[in-house]
């Protein structure tokens, strides 16, 4: 039965770098996730007669938000709204489902690599008929909404059954529950040279997938083990869980913990990976050997010939601001275009749209193409394993020849959590003012060339978006400073370091890196205005 609920607003729901990001707790209040899908149903002129995806990363409480968000897309009088089996969908997937469906919007439930559980985080990402994340534009408009709301449509009947595969009707709406697999694998097998793969595994290539006990196990297990042959157990953790096991699912040097002891272990295997709760974030190792995600972009672009999903040639290739310049190298070699977005998949999309660009990628373990509209984890993990199956060079190969050809950027991300945000806040509002005054600044060893705010100008749609801060440095290092907009509490400075070497490659990131952090932390008066004398976290 067709019911409106009287409802009063949430002033909260206003999304962040990648949609909705909530505590569970915050997310289960009465109404809070119906208020937002309202909102988000009159923002687009409603969703009579459309159709729609939905999945997620299997967290907690998605189970009973999907059943909502159903019953309000049968109320609201959607045409037909397609469900990943058991309301699984990684972010990958469901940009691929989409897609293939021509739908005119998706909703992953998934606070992408934020814990999850009772005391976790939930989400829920928003995307739009091109695949990707929906535009500011339009998320502001939602959030408009979320402020005024004051009813919202629902079904009120009993909850639907979404573990078999195929069609059933709910009202006049078609539920489509399909297999979360299919169109993936289908389409990695359309872009990858799998033969080749399968040959280097059936030669004895050792190989260890961490699925962080989130959704991309069933993948990689179908992938890596089932179709290419990879040793059994190659794939672990590979058991969705709805609090992924008490693990914070960021597939880093810091949180894939053990995946990392591994492979600094003698049982190391050739190579080792990682992806976050949602499938879209990658890490990749070689045997005692990190790749940073900059220089992992910069590889796969430079390598783009020995994959036959784009060996008839690419566009350019794109990169968010933070992210180390090591890809900008590559681009001026290959004589491809080269484009600086603000930090979030959503900026990338447009370039994409316009054919500007084939590859992109962030420093936050995000690397994709133009194949989806999302960043896609499993995708860079299949990219490494063609390079090496082609070249039969190791990870610590490939990338050293990369470093010898290019130089290298030494790259880290110093994060400081649980801060105050009105602190926060002041502390970047005070440093854009200062900016100005600080070129032609010695600190050091570094000398300031130029300081300014980042701004973009996007090329497709006019739009200018403010994101970060920048010092660029005589010797080619920069320090950019940004608020995270993924937290779900407080507020995190992250400070990005790079440094440009081509002669002397030291071994110890971290240590070429001391100075620059320094200077980092005097340059944005961190430790005076935060009490931090170091970061929380360095990735
Ligand atoms: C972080 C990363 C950013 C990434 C975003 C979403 O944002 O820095 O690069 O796009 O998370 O990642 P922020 O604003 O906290 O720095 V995920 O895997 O949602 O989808
Ligand atoms: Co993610």
């Amino acid at each position: 039965m067709l019911k409106i609920i009287r409802t009063t607003p949430y002033t909260d729901q206003k999304m962040g770098t990648a949609g909705l990001r909530k505590k569970s707790q915050v997310a289960m209040q009465e109404n809070y996730v119906e208020n937002f899908i309202q909102s988000i149903f009159d923002a687009i002129g409603g969703v009579n007669g459309k159709t729609f995806i939905i999945g997620g990363d299997g967290r907690f409480y998605n189970k009973v938000a999907i059943q909502k968000i159903i019953k309000m897309s049968a109320a609201n009088g959607m045409k037909k709204l397609i469900v990943g089996q058991n309301g699984y969908l990684s972010t990958p997937a469901s940009s691929k489902v989409l897609l293939k469906n021509k739908a005119d919007g998706g909703f992953v439930l998934s606070a992408s690599h934020n814990p999850g559980g009772p005391n976790g985080d939930f989400g829920i990402k928003y995307a739009v008929a091109s695949g990707g994340q929906c535009p500011t534009s339009l998320s502001d408009k939602i959030y408009e909404n979320s402020k005024n709301i004051s009813e919202y449509k629902i079904l009120e009947t009993a909850d639907i059954d979404l573990s078999k595969i195929g069609s059933q009707k709910l009202e006049n709406m078609e539920i489509e529950v399909i297999d979360p697999l299919t169109d993936y694998v289908e389409m990695m097998q359309n872009i990858f040279d799998f033969e080749a793969i399968k040959r280097l595994f059936a030669g004895g290539f050792t190989f260890r997938f961490d699925a962080m006990n989130a959704v991309t196990g069933p993948y990689a297990q179908k992938i890596f083990e089932e179709i290419l042959g990879a040793a059994k157990g190659s794939v672990v953790n590979y058991i969705p869980l709805e609090d992924f096991g008490g693990l914070h699912p960021d597939p880093n040097l810091i949180y894939a913990k053990d995946l990392v002891d591994l492979m600094y272990s003698d049982k190391a295997p050739d190579m080792g990976a990682a992806n976050d709760g949602d499938g879209d974030r990658n890490m990749i190792l070689g045997k005692r050997f990190f790749v940073t995600p900059s220089d992992s972009l910069a590889i796969l672009t430079d390598n783009y010939k020995l994959i036959p999903g784009y060996k008839n040639g690419i566009f350019g290739v794109a990169k968010s601001a933070a992210t180390s310049t090591a890809v900008g190298r590559v681009a001026e070699a290959l004589n491809i275009g080269y484009y600086e977005v603000p930090t979030g998949w959503k900026y990338f999309c447009n370039l994409m749209d316009s054919d500007r660009i084939t590859f992109c990628g962030e420093e936050s373990f995000g690397t994709g193409s133009s194949h989806i509209r999302e960043k896609d984890g499993i995708w860079a993990v299949l990219f490494w394993l063609n390079i090496i199956a082609v070249t039969g060079k190791s990870v610590e190969e490939i990338t050293r020849e990369h470093w010898k050809k290019y130089g290298r950027s030494y790259y880290m991300r110093n994060d400081y959590d649980g801060l105050d945000t009105e602190v926060a806040n002041q502390l970047m509002h005070d440093l854009e003012e200062r900016l100005p005054s600080l070129k032609g600044k010695t600190f050091g060893q570094f000398t300031v060339s130029e300081a300014k705010p980042f701004i973009y100008n996007d090329p497709v749609d006019g739009s200018s978006t403010k994101n970060g801060l920048i010092v660029y440095f005589n010797d080619k290092s920069r320090i950019v400073y940004r608020l995270s907009g993924t937290g779900s509490s407080g507020a995190t400075l992250r400070v990005y370091l790079e440094r440009y070497e081509t002669e002397k490659l030291a071994e110890n990131v971290v240590e070429m890196l001391e100075g620059l952090a320094d200077v980092s932390r005097q340059i944005g008066e961190i430790t005076e205005r935060t009490g931090k004398t170091k970061a929380d976290l360095l990735t």
